[in-house]
């Protein structure tokens, strides 16, 4: 890193530091709120994004949350989140749609939903480390059998079967030794509980899905499963152009995640889409800049202007939609024209 697109969280130049500068240069339209802080102290930084950010009470009016990086080496969701910041804060005052939506809704970003882990992943032999960086065995040092997974942390359903999640702190889906033990969990939760948005998308990586609903059992379908799928489009025609939409529980099962706690603990509709690989990334591009066998894991998103700009932009429309649908969950503003 430092030539790269990719960037830390804190630090110079850091993600941390261009939302302060940001907030600065648009004070009407944002707030910088510190929704709490990481096992290892840092701020977890959220922006409002409203009309009057500052002098209107935060979840008054119809609410959207984004967050990224709550796995730590999932790099393209963060970039996916400041993005979206940037594109909604640039086009306000000059795109008719999108300053209606900032004046009449709240759209909340949290890029990095697991700062600590993320900045871990920037170190020399890190690069794949997923969960938060809790220190499991107390030995004063992070080694691979630390940290656990932010998304098995929260309260509802949490070690429901035993197989979506695990008790055992070495394992890359360890739940923590209690329902929402982590300090990143209870400040997105709480931010959760405390601005009741109707929506919050959890962007993850990588497999291009548009995940939704239920993530500990194909359950019964429910009138929300209208509101989801209307958003989310079909295989044919999915609202972000090659991910399949599907109920969460269809790929796996888990429990203690935060959708299908943040639907059944405080009302709002959740979605996870899991955006592209590695290897669908570079096998995007003409030519042999990219070529997809010198990928590593799936989640070393390339490190390339042009491949992350255009994986952001496919996601836009979607984005959008989500937040234009919290006026009227039940009439779903659709990114592909599908009707509820
Ligand atoms: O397992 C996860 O937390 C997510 N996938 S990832 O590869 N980014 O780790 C998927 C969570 C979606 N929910 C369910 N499948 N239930
Ligand atoms: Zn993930």
């Amino acid at each position: 890193p430092g030539e790269g697109v990719f960037r830390r969280y804190s630090g110079p130049g850091g993600i941390a530091e261009e939302l302060r500068r940001q907030i600065a240069e648009h004070p009407r339209t944002t707030k910088l709120v510190t929704i709490g802080k990481t096992v290892q102290g840092q701020d977890i930084l959220a922006v409002k994004v409203s009309a009057r950010a500052s002098r209107t009470p935060d979840g008054r009016k119809p609410t959207t949350v984004y967050v990224g990086a709550q796995h730590a080496r999932e790099w393209i969701t963060p970039e996916m989140v400041r993005r979206l910041l940037d594109r909604v804060l640039d086009s306000y005052g000059r795109d008719p749609a999108i300053t209606r939506l900032v004046d009449e809704n709240e759209l909340w970003f949290v890029p990095v939903a697991n700062p600590d882990g993320y900045d871990f992943t920037f170190e020399e032999g890190n690069r794949l480390w997923r969960k938060n960086l809790r220190d499991n065995n107390g030995d004063g040092r992070i080694t691979p059998g630390d940290g656990v997974d932010l998304n098995r942390n929260f309260p509802t359903k949490w070690g429901y079967d035993n197989e979506g999640s695990s008790p055992n702190p070495a394992s890359e889906t360890y739940r923590g030794p209690s329902p929402a033990s982590e300090p990143e969990t209870k400040a997105l939760d709480a931010l959760v509980k405390r601005i009741t948005p109707e929506f919050l998308v959890n962007y993850h990586s990588a497999a291009e899905l548009l995940l939704y609903g239920s993530g500990w059992q194909v359950s019964t379908s429910t009138p929300d499963d209208i509101v989801y799928a209307a958003l989310a489009g079909d295989d044919r025609e999915p609202a972000v152009p090659g991910y399949d939409p599907d109920l969460s529980a269809e790929l796996y099962t888990t429990n203690g995640d935060t959708t299908t706690h943040v639907h059944e603990a405080h009302g709002t509709l959740g979605f996870t889409p899991e955006m592209a690989t590695c290897a669908s990334a570079a096998a995007s591009v003409e030519g042999d800049a990219w070529e997809p066998q010198a990928c590593g894991s799936v989640f070393e998103f390339p490190d390339d202007e042009r491949l992350i700009s255009a994986e952001f932009e496919r996601n836009v429309p979607f984005a959008l939609s989500v937040a234009q649908s919290a006026a009227d969950p039940d009439d779903p503003v659709s990114a592909v024209g599908h009707r509820a």
